[in-house]
């Protein structure tokens, strides 16, 4: 299995390594092909251990319009949760990773920063700074028992770390508590022990002595089952450096200065009126994006408080510009980004890709393209090298004419304990997690 979860990778074509995705031979009634189906599906019964036992969409229940939507299981009394933490193997605790503590944070920023998500070819790896981390896990309502780590006992070093944050997310006309969960990651030397499973089973006992029976999780695995199967785009802004360390290549018949020209970007947005999100903005934002996302048919249920530690700048983490209108001065659009680095891995000349990841966006009187252009420009000013994006929401309206590529980055979205009836096309869903 590849550690990929989405990209920090590069847009090359992607290697195959989701062989539960190929479809059959055209010609499938061969005596060798239905043995093979037969192994196959005796492979893939075998495939998932873990997830098998977990109330999520199974392969095998695929297509089956005859269940029904919502939870797979219903929640059980809270008396009856666990109320002992899981076992793990015996050289390693449990710890809660308080995110308020400058040496906690930095022990997780370290085990991310070595650890965490890279690309198919291990050219870059997320690099999610402290500042980002704190504010990604501790939106309203947070529970620091969440914030699960695992330690060498001996050592004390931090070698495992899972999080969940509260959100309420949409899906159709039901507004369900769910727990976002993040940042999983066990420590290079430390894979393939089964310590996932564990990992998870404790997060999920933690949410439940909230009362929450739900979760959302994205990876850049296939596990049963998505609810949809995005793809990241990406945006050149430096082409020479994304091409100096790998990120991309030059085209055929495409110079380094005809390339620089192609991405070039105006100095300035050409919106008038388009200015960033200040705090007395939250409300008319909240509105703005509220109505926005009530049509897809997943997407999170944003109040004031949400919208304010979600969208309201932050230096080096999130970015929001809005317009508002030189006449009216009614807020009629919005465009976020938020900061991901990643490492480059091996390069003499750059260690950090600085990327720019499209958030949420509005747009009601400003055509998008041209607001998103405007987005570009912002983030070229700031510095950024690329700009990402997934085919979510209204995106794909304007990825092709701004001049992004597509990545090898898949990100397949889940819903624990909740069932889709059928998978989304990703136009429907309105949902972004970090
Ligand atoms: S996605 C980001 C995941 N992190 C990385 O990719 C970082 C680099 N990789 C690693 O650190 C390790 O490889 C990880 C696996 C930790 C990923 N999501 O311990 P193992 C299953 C879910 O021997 P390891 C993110 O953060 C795998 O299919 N399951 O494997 C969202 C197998 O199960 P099964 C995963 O490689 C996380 C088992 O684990 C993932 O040492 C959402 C193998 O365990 C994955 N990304 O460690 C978590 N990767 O046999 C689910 C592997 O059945 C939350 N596995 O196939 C569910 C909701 C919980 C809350 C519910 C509340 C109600």
């Amino acid at each position: 299995m590849t550690d990929n979860n989405s990209p920090p990778g590069s847009p090359k074509v992607n290697p195959d390594h989701n062989s539960e995705a190929n479809p059959l031979p055209k010609d499938d009634s061969s005596l060798e092909n239905i043995v093979r189906r037969f192994q196959d599906s005796m492979s893939l019964a075998k495939k998932h251990k873990f997830w098998e036992t977990q109330p999520v969409g199974q392969f095998k229940d695929a297509g089956d319009t005859s269940l029904p939507e919502g939870p797979i299981e219903p929640p059980t009394p809270l008396s009856e949760v666990k109320q002992e933490p899981y076992n793990l193997p015996s050289p390693y605790e449990w710890t809660t990773c308080d995110m308020d503590s400058e040496e906690t944070c930095n022990e997780v920023y370290n085990l991310l920063k070595n650890n965490y998500v890279e690309d198919d070819e291990n050219m870059f790896r997320f690099n999610y700074s402290k500042e980002f981390l704190r504010w990604a896990l501790r939106p309203p309502g947070y529970c620091k028992s969440w914030h699960i780590g695992v330690r060498a006992k001996t050592s004390k070093k931090l070698v495992a770390f899972i999080t969940g944050v509260p959100a309420r997310i949409r899906v159709r006309d039901e507004v369900v508590k769910m727990a976002e969960i993040n940042f999983l990651c066990v420590h290079k030397k430390l894979r393939s022990k089964r310590l996932a499973p564990v990992m998870i089973k404790e997060v999920t006992r933690r949410v439940h002595l909230e009362n929450i029976w739900q979760a959302a999780y994205t990876a850049g695995v296939v596990l049963p089952t998505p609810i949809t199967t995005c793809q990241y785009w990406h945006r050149s802004l430096n082409p020479k450096k994304l091409i100096d360390v790998g990120f991309s290549r030059l085209g055929p018949r495409m110079t380094m200065s005809r390339t620089i020209k192609l991405y070039k970007l105006p100095d300035q947005p050409a919106t008038p009126g388009f200015r960033k999100m200040e705090l007395r903005d939250v409300p008319a934002v909240t509105r703005l994006l509220r109505n926005y996302l009530s049509q897809f048919v997943v997407s999170p249920d944003f109040d004031e408080n949400d919208v304010e530690h979600w969208l309201l700048p932050t230096e080096d983490v999130v970015d929001s510009y809005l317009v508002e209108s030189p006449k009216t001065h009614d807020i009629t659009d919005f465009c976020s980004f938020y900061t991901l680095p990643s490492s480059i891995l091996g390069n003499q000349n750059y260690s950090i890709l600085k990327a720019a990841y499209s958030y949420y966006n509005v747009s009601t009187k400003t055509p998008l393209l041209q607001l998103m252009n405007d987005a570009l420009i912002v983030a070229k000013k700031k510095d950024f090298d690329v700009f990402n994006a997934l085919d979510v929401m209204h995106n794909e309206s304007f990825l092709k004419e701004l001049k992004f590529g597509p990545g090898d980055g898949q990100l397949h979205y889940y819903l624990y304990n909740y069932r889709i009836r059928n998978a989304l096309r990703t136009s429907e869903l309105g949902l972004v997690l970090l």
